[in-house]
């Protein structure tokens, strides 16, 4: 049985991959940080009791940022295949923490590149970075490719392009098989609430619900090239199952605004939203002239990404792989997703039930 190592299991990629491994018989170590809530609601449905004889699906508790609990868990676990998906991965929150931005998603990678060396593992574990479309930054080419340049515009970004760069170096130089996966933005019912589509799928699903008015947002001209998180986990694994390690683009080839976006969740939710005015004074307003969506410019961005759009056909022609998910497909999942739940605390407050995680946010 192959045995693989997640970091970030408790987020959404490292859910989708877990489940994933399992379902093709890995036994699956996931690493958790400590927090003062549970922090595992995405992997509930997967977890194994500790006090079970022979688990398949393990947690153990370690950082990005401590050496010794990656080392410690490397040597325990021995793992086939390691997929580094953690990370402080949000763009604008790296402008408020680049240090520590820095030292989980930089350096992080780098620690459990030096653990597989340390241990004697370069012959043994194969290693997946999570490598991001935010290198190209403010894009040379479009749509972006392996050999396009990168110009990163975030601390997350200038972060992630040294995690890139250390893992094709430790594969020239020590001979390890370490490929990174260049994805484009991807998404899903289980995506943070505060990236973008899940701010919109969230927000609107609560305002239809009654329970939130008004949906406050950055800039709605950015355009994204989305896909759905569910396809992108199966490409990781497959770059790890190759006899040569490789870079690959994963992406859809297909480019959408957040205004678009918007649009097409308020059309599944029956809201009927009309777009008024530019620039920060621009808004979506319903049938009696009421403001939906406003722009609020704390969601502006120091340097924005304004445009991403990926080209695929590497991975379609060497790994046969292509996006199962479409747009509208991904979007309505999400939409259902969100609905549901806020019909749920609607009728919970309704009821008179404790606000907790029902206020308006
Ligand atoms: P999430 O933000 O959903 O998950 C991030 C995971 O990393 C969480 O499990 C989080 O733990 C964990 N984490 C954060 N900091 C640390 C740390 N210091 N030590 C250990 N674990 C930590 O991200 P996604 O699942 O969306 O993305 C997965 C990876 O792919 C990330 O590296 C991201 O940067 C990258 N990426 C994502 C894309 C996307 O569109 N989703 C596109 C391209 C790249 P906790 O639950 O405790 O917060
Ligand atoms: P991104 O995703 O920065 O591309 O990083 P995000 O969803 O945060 O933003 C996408 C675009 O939407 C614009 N935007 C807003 N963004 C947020 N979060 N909130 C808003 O209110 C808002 N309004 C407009 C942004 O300015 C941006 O242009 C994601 C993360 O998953 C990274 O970890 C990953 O590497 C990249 O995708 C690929």
């Amino acid at each position: 049985m192959k045995k693989a190592l997640i970091t970030g299991v408790t987020g959404q990629d490292g859910a989708y991959l877990a489940e994933f491994l399992l379902a093709k018989g890995y036994e699956v170590h996931g690493i958790k940080r400590r927090a003062s809530l549970f922090n595992t609601a995405r992997i509930d449905h997967i977890y194994e009791d500790p006090h079970n004889p022979s688990p398949h699906f393990i947690l153990h508790y370690g950082d990005l940022t401590d050496s010794s609990s990656l080392i410690h868990i490397v040597q325990k676990v021995q793992p086939d295949e390691i997929y580094n998906l953690g990370a402080q991965s949000h763009v604008q929150v790296s402008f408020e923490q680049p240090e520590y931005t820095a030292d989980a998603d930089a350096l992080g990678p780098l620690r459990l590149l030096e653990a597989i060396r340390i241990l004697g593992l370069e012959k043994k574990t194969r290693f997946y970075q999570a490598s991001t479309s935010e290198l190209y930054g403010l894009v040379r080419e479009t749509p972006q490719r392996e050999t396009t340049p990168f110009y990163p515009r975030s601390p997350y970004a200038v972060a992630k392009l040294y995690a890139y760069w250390i893992c094709v170096n430790y594969r020239e130089a020590y001979g390890i098989y370490a490929c990174n996966g260049i994805l484009f933005n991807h998404e899903s019912p289980l995506r943070g609430e505060t990236f973008v589509t899940r701010k919109i799928t969230r927000g609107l699903a609560r305002i239809k619900a009654g329970l939130q008015q008004q949906l406050f947002m950055g800039n709605l001209s950015a355009k994204r090239d989305w896909g759905h998180a569910r396809d992108y986990v199966e490409m990781q694994w497959l770059m790890l199952q190759q006899d040569k390690p490789q870079d690959y683009v994963i992406a859809t080839g297909e480019q959408h605004s957040v205004r678009e976006f918007i649009d097409r969740c308020a059309k599944l939710l029956d809201l009927e939203l009309r777009w008024q005015g530019s620039g920060v004074d621009e808004k979506a307003v319903d049938k009696h002239g009421k403001t939906v969506v406003a722009v609020d410019p704390r969601y502006f961005r120091p340097t924005e990404v304004e445009t991403l759009l990926g080209d695929p056909g590497k991975a379609e022609r060497e790994l046969g792989w292509k996006p199962r998910t479409s747009f509208d497909e991904m979007v309505r999942e999400m939409i259902d997703a969100d609905y549901k739940a806020a019909q749920r605390d609607a009728l919970a407050l309704a009821h008179g039930f404790d606000a907790y995680n029902v206020r308006e946010s």
